[in-house]
C-alpha cells in the first residue's frame, strides 16, 4: 500500500504499523492523511494476515493536531463537511482489532484524540499530551471533550480543556491515558512485541474483550454487564476456546 502522509510497515508477523508521516508539519492530520487512515485501516480489518496494528508517528512527534491550514477562516458548516470526509476517525472508532498507539514527543490536540481512539497507548519519557484547541477559539470535536473526562476525571480534564493544561508521560501514566512510558529508544520495539502477543492471542476472545471495555467507557454499568453477557456466551462455541481449554487440562498449551 502507498500513500502521500502514511509509511506502513510489517515489523513482525500478524502486526502492521501505521506511521503518520508529514514530518514539516509535525504530522498534523489534514484531510488526505484522515482519509489515507480510514483506507489503511479498512485494509487491516479485511485482511486476515493482519491481528493488530500499530499507529505511531516520528521521534519528535505523534502529531499536533489538526492542520490549522485547512481549518483556517472556515465556516461551522464546512467544518461539519471536512469531519463527514474524514474517514480515519469513524475507520478507528469501528475497527475491530486491537490497535497499540506509541506516542513520541507531542500528541496535541487532534493527535491526541487520535491516541485515544487506540485501545493501548504507550509513551516515551518526555512525552506531551495536551488539548490546546481553545488556544485556537475551538474546542477539541474529535472526542477529546469526553474521553478525556471519562479517563482523568472532571477537574483536570477541565483544565486540560478550558486553559491548555499539558500533561506530560509520566502524570499521563499516573492519570491511566498511557499504561506503561518507555524509554524513547525502545518504544517502537515494544509496541511491536505487545502487538504481536495481541495478534498471537485467540482472535475472537480479543475482538470481544476490546468490544467490552469500549462498552465500558460509554454505557451505565448494567449495559456493560449485558453486553459483557452477550459477548461472553458465543465464546463457548468457538473452537479457539475448545481447543485451549482442552490443551490446558492435558497441559499441552
Ligand atoms: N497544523 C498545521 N501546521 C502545523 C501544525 C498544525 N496543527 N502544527 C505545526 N505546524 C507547522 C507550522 O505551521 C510550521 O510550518 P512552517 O515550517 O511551514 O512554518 C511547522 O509545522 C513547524 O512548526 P513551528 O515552527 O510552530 O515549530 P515549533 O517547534 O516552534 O512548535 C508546535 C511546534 C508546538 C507543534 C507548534 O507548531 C504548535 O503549537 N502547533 C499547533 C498545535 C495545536 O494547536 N494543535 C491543535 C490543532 S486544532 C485540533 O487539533 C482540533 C482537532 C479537531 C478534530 C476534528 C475532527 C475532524
Amino acid at each position: 500500500m502507498q500513500f502521500e502522509t502514511l509509511l506502513i510497515e510489517t515489523p513482525a508477523k500478524g502486526v502492521a504499523l501505521i506511521r503518520l508521516n508529514r514530518p514539516r508539519q509535525y504530522n498534523a492530520l489534514n484531510s488526505t492523511l484522515l482519509v489515507e487512515l480510514g483506507d489503511a485501516l479498512n485494509h487491516f480489518e479485511t485482511d486476515d494476515a493482519v491481528g493488530a496494528v500499530i499507529i505511531t508517528g516520528s521521534d519528535k512527534a505523534f502529531a499536533a493536531g489538526a492542520d490549522i491550514a485547512e481549518m483556517v477562516g472556515i465556516s461551522g458548516q464546512q467544518m461539519l463537511e471536512m469531519v463527514e470526509a474524514s474517514t480515519g476517525w469513524r475507520a478507528l472508532s469501528t475497527f475491530t482489532k486491537p490497535t497499540v498507539c506509541a506516542v513520541s514527543g507531542m500528541a496535541l490536540g487532534g493527535g491526541f484524540e487520535l491516541a485515544l481512539q487506540c485501545d493501548i497507548l504507550l509513551a516515551t519519557k518526555g512525552a506531551k499530551f495536551a488539548l490546546p484547541e481553545v488556544n485556537l477559539g475551538v474546542i477539541p470535536g474529535a472526542g477529546g471533550t469526553q474521553r478525556v473526562a471519562r479517563i482523568i476525571g472532571k477537574s483536570l480534564a477541565m483544565e486540560m480543556i478550558m486553559n491548555g493544561r499539558a500533561l506530560f508521560a509520566e502524570e499521563a501514566h499516573q492519570r491511566g491515558i498511557v499504561s506503561r512510558v518507555i524509554e524513547p529508544t525502545e518504544i517502537e520495539a515494544e509496541a511491536v512485541q505487545l502487538a504481536s502477543e495481541l495478534a498471537s492471542r485467540a482472535p475472537l476472545a480479543v475482538r470481544a474483550g476490546k468490544a467490552c471495555v469500549n462498552k465500558a467507557m460509554s454505557s451505565t454499568l448494567e449495559e456493560g454487564l449485558l453486553f459483557e453477557r452477550n459477548a461472553f456466551i458465543p465464546l463457548f462455541d468457538t473452537e479457539d476456546a475448545k481447543q485451549m481449554m482442552t490443551a490446558f487440562l492435558n497441559k499441552s498449551n
